[in-house]
């Protein structure tokens, strides 16, 4: 074990609220293992903050009409606040538009560049002639080359999910003016990915560098390896760790060439990590240096899916490349939390806007973070729905949690004024574990222990939903102990063995004060104030209570005086729930009506003439085969019969269809466009699509039966 952990969460871009997937992906796991840590008497600094630069950001800035620094200022302490209402528990929320960050960013630059670490290249970039101005990726719009949406951006096309470099878009366009970017020259200072590739491959599927084992690779999720070695797979090149922005990080000024260049936002953002554990460190009068230079520091980022490479292999070749800090153990991703059958969509607004959520259901943010844990995407994507929201609410947290408590409660109250009764431990009974098996006091603490130690375990393992499975054990034996004993009918015939069942149910409420701490703390504190137990101060609270329990000792004494019984959660009713679902349709509506009123149709393009529409040839074909490709998430590698010949062609339809309902498909191709390789594999035409205002895709195929490489016209 560790002497110490420093954990972090991914760096919100303050161009927007908190939605559940956030939530769900980093936030809430990173909350729930960092409180069991500290519950566990470990030592551990938890970091975040608002990650306030790069085309996120200035996008917005445009959007709204306003300066990037409005944009963040405004949302950086909307996420602060958010976050606060939720219950995640950083040791610092700070904010990388802070001097601090800029200052650690700055002296990271100046050391990679002096440690020969950057190679200074000048390329052809695009530039806007009218607003006098590089463009950065997420600035210059055209036509997906895979699959003709005409609004793809420089750096990845949304609708088929290609990641694409503004060279590959047709008709680039500049999204500042609407004309034409021209090429410039300009010079930009690559890190050397390609000398870290060795040792990065050796470091994700070994945990060893230079010999030394550095962590388990058992220990990481496969999804996670899966995406690394998937881009180590295709070779790492030099990727270019400045731009030509007006909105960031400054290159350090006494560079050469510097002028009007920014640091790329994802090397300045992991940084964002180390600036914020400084001023956290100043904020605490601690040294911040043994939390990332210390090997016997436990440094774990807790990120959602789409974060994995930047995290798992540039930001460790940025720690190298600079020397003297150690690498994370764990970068344990969760996969993506989809709403009602949909992906979560800030810009459709289709989400479940956390701040939205803690005004409505003022006093129930735990039902949300018990809802989110239970759906939690840790293996692989879930899904959200109202209705299951409702059903975990009124089946398990009022049910099986909130009765059992007030069970106890009222119990004690009724039949010992609330003083907790001595008893003889000796007396039978019969255990809430198991059906007919007599109970034994003792034992009883001994399997809580157990329990405790098996939840505990799965929390290591960041396994939450598991974990959280395990602590609801302790409520379901909780009841369980109190229907098989029935008190409420033997208390008069058998008091003292009511009295041993009745203390039993004190302890177990007791653990359960202690164990659903780090997933529901605001009901783990109502918990605590019931019993009349002190506050938690979450420094080996849930140590101290495993060593009593395992000495046989109860978690509380006899004749200790409970406080009032209260209901710890409430029935959900469904019209509640229906204003909801609701309130997401209506947001659905507005937005079809917005894309109904502006969106529908594309733009007619500009008129050409015949010859130009001559230039293009479209025949009729047929899909033969069709696999997904890795390391995309919605290329499909089709086999395409063009009678004259069977061509490959890669399509961004993954998400659309599956491999087995294309095989088949009578389809119309663009078959003299330029073969393009992408993913390491060469696409040699385009399967044309029709895309609904909703972004759904249907094929444009020909009369069924129709012979394949007949011409389109
Ligand atoms: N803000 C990307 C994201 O929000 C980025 C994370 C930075 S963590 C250093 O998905
Ligand atoms: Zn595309």
């Amino acid at each position: 074990m560790k002497k110490r952990y420093l954990v972090t969460a991914a760096l919100p871009y303050a161009n927007g609220p908190l939605h559940i997937g956030h939530l769900a992906g980093a936030y809430l796991p990173s909350d729930i293992y960092v409180r069991y840590l500290r519950l566990m008497g470990r030592e551990v600094v938890f970091v975040c903050g608002s990650d306030e630069h790069g085309a996120a950001i200035t996008v917005k800035a445009r959007k709204e009409g306003t300066t990037p620094r409005a944009i963040v200022d405004k949302y950086h302490e909307m996420l602060k606040d958010t976050f606060e209402k939720i219950g995640i528990s950083f040791d610092i929320y700070h904010r990388t538009s802070a001097l601090i960050h800029h200052q650690t960013s700055q002296d990271f630059f100046r050391t990679l560049n002096a440690n020969g670490e950057f190679v200074e290249e000048t390329t052809e970039q695009y530039y806007d002639e009218t607003v006098g101005q590089f463009l950065a990726d997420r600035y210059i719009v055209g036509t997906c080359p895979v699959c003709a949406n005409p609004d793809a951006y420089g750096d990845q096309c949304e609708r088929c999910g290609s990641t694409l470099s503004p060279n590959d878009l047709i008709e680039p366009r500049s999204m500042l003016s609407g004309s034409a970017p021209v090429k410039r020259p300009t010079k930009h200072w690559f890190l050397r990915l390609d000398k870290h590739e060795n040792w990065l491959r050796e470091w994700i599927n070994t945990g060893k560098v230079d010999g030394k084992t550095l962590h388990d690779p058992a220990a990481w999720k496969n999804h996670v390896l899966g995406q690394c070695n998937s881009w180590l797979d295709q070779g790492l090149q030099p990727r270019a760790m400045t731009r030509d922005l007006d909105w960031g990080v400054d290159v350090p000024p006494e560079i050469p060439g510097s002028e009007g260049k920014k640091l790329y936002v994802w090397l300045d953002a992991p940084i964002g990590y180390i600036s914020a554990t400084k001023q956290w460190a100043i904020d605490h009068n601690k040294n911040w240096e043994p939390y990332w230079k210390d090997e016997d520091t436990a440094l774990i980022h807790f990120i959602g899916k789409d974060n994995i490479v930047f995290h798992c292999l540039i930001f460790p070749a940025i720690l190298k490349a600079h020397g003297g800090f150690i690498l994370p153990v764990n970068v344990p991703a969760n996969q993506f939390l989809n709403l009602e059958g949909r992906k979560l969509s800030t810009s459709k607004n289709w989400a479940v806007w956390v701040h939205e959520y803690c005004a409505e259901f003022a006093g129930q943010e735990d039902v949300l973070r018990y809802n989110m844990v239970k759906k939690m995407p840790e293996q692989a994507d879930s899904e959200f729905t109202w209705k299951g929201f409702q059903e975990t609410n009124n089946n398990e947290l009022v049910n099986n949690l909130a009765n059992f408590v007030n069970r106890v409660m009222v119990l004690t109250h009724k039949y010992y004024d609330g003083l907790v009764p001595v008893v003889d431990t000796e007396r039978a009974f019969k255990s809430g574990w198991e059906a007919d098996k007599a109970g034994q006091y003792n034992e009883e603490l001994a399997l809580l222990h157990a329990k405790l130690n098996e939840m505990g375990a799965q929390v290591e393992r960041f396994n939450f939903r598991e974990a959280l499975q395990l602590a609801m054990e302790i409520s379901g034996a909780g009841n369980a102990l109190l229907q098989f004993n029935e008190p409420w009918k033997t208390v008069k015939d058998d008091p003292e063995t009511v009295k041993v069942v009745m203390n039993l149910a004190v302890q177990y409420v007791a653990v359960l004060s202690v164990a659903l701490r780090p997933f529901l703390p605001f009901s783990a504190a109502r918990l605590r104030s019931m019993l009349n137990l002190p506050a938690l101060e979450e420094a080996g609270d849930l140590l101290d209570m495993l060593n009593e329990l395992v000495e046989g000792n109860p978690v509380v004494q006899p004749r200790h005086t409970l406080g009032a019984p209260a209901h710890l959660f409430s029935r959900i009713p469904d019209e509640v729930i229906q204003a909801q679902i609701d309130k997401l349709k209506a947001t659905e509506q507005a937005q079809a009506s917005d894309e109904g009123a502006t969106v529908n149709f594309t733009p007619v393009k500009d008129t050409i003439q015949f010859d130009d529409f001559a230039k293009i040839d479209i025949r009729t074909g047929t899909i033969l085969s069709a696999e997904k490709v890795a390391k995309s998430k919605k290329l499909l590698k089709l086999s395409v019969d063009l009678g004259f010949e069977t061509r490959t062609i890669l399509s961004g339809i993954a998400e659309h269809f599956s491999p087995e309902e294309v095989v088949g498909k009578e389809v119309v191709v663009l078959a003299n466009l330029a073969p393009r390789v992408m993913m390491g594999t060469e696409s040699q035409g385009m399967i044309l699509l029709a895309e609904d205002a909703e972004g759904k895709l249907g094929f444009v195929s020909p009369e069924s039966g129709w012979q394949a490489g007949m011409s389109v016209g």
